[in-house]
């Protein structure tokens, strides 16, 4: 996969030089080309913001610049890139989101800062390669380089013979998508006692069978405590009797035993 980033700030990409993003760089699954938004610009103090129309506080990123960029970067004539425009008004990310930019074969991020970027780069751009304008949560951040981290991260260990384990990505959940709908719960190792704390009696237990139920119980009270709003995706089609008197113990009748069992 190749992956373009456009930035102010590409010293802020250090980061893919490690772990598993390094390695699958270096070992040719991820082709990583960070650019510098000012090697487009003409001025002497290489100037990429302006004051927004309209008036209000800060800078809005110019979109000459970003134009320019985008014309060499993603030539016209060629392979289209789909473009990841992070910003807090974006579709929020999401692991099927992760999974399905994980099956692309170029990805092109453009990363705003100040008070974002000129609508009329995006608009352009449009016309020209598929953008997705793309949110990580409800919280504002200086600029889209670290949410482009975190979205790379997130793609990179996707991808095929990036994670050691080709069993990781799938154990992250019970079953595809679930980890849209139940939080992991907790997990433990050696020793089997730490500063008085044992290790759950049935993890050592060597039954898989009460093992999984478990762990099972565990998320579904991690769910209902950390992220309630979530019980509601669950299928209740697939919520055995068991897992009904779990989520009602948990406070949620709801999504547990009705009166009648
Ligand atoms: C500039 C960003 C995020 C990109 C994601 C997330 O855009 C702004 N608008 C108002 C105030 C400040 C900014 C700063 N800013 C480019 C830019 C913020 C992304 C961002 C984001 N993805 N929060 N903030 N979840």
């Amino acid at each position: 996969m190749r992956l373009d980033i456009i930035s102010i700030f590409p010293e802020y990409f250090a980061p893919l030089d490690v772990s598993l993003i390094g390695k699958a760089r270096r070992t040719g699954t991820l082709d990583v080309r960070v650019h510098d938004l000012r090697s487009w610009t003409h001025d002497r103090h290489r100037t990429v913001d302006d004051t927004p129309y309209g008036g209000g506080p800060g800078m809005v990123m110019k979109p000459e610049p970003w134009g320019e960029a985008l014309d060499e970067v993603a030539p016209a004539g060629g392979a289209v890139p789909r473009m990841i425009v992070p910003t807090p008004s974006g579709r929020p990310f999401t692991q099927a989101m992760a999974a399905e930019l994980a099956a692309e074969d170029w990805l092109l991020f453009a990363c705003g800062r100040y008070e974002g970027i000129d609508s009329r780069v995006v608009a352009e751009a449009s016309t020209r390669m598929p953008v997705s304008e793309v949110s990580l949560g409800d919280f504002v951040l200086a600029g889209g380089e670290v949410a482009v981290l975190v979205m790379v991260e997130a793609i990179g260990r996707l991808l095929p013979g990036v994670l050691g384990n080709a069993e990781s990505v799938a154990d992250d959940s019970f079953a595809p998508g679930a980890m849209e709908s139940l939080l992991e719960g907790p997990v433990y190792t050696k020793p089997p006692e730490w500063r008085g704390r044992a290790v759950p009696e049935i993890l050592l237990s060597g039954n898989h069978g009460a093992i999984a139920r478990w762990r099972r119980d565990e998320a579904l009270r991690r769910t209902a405590a950390h992220r309630p709003e979530l019980l509601g995706r669950l299928d209740p089609g697939k919520l055995d009797k068991h897992d009904r008197k779990v989520l009602a113990d948990a406070g949620f009748p709801e999504h547990g035993e009705d009166m009648a069992n």
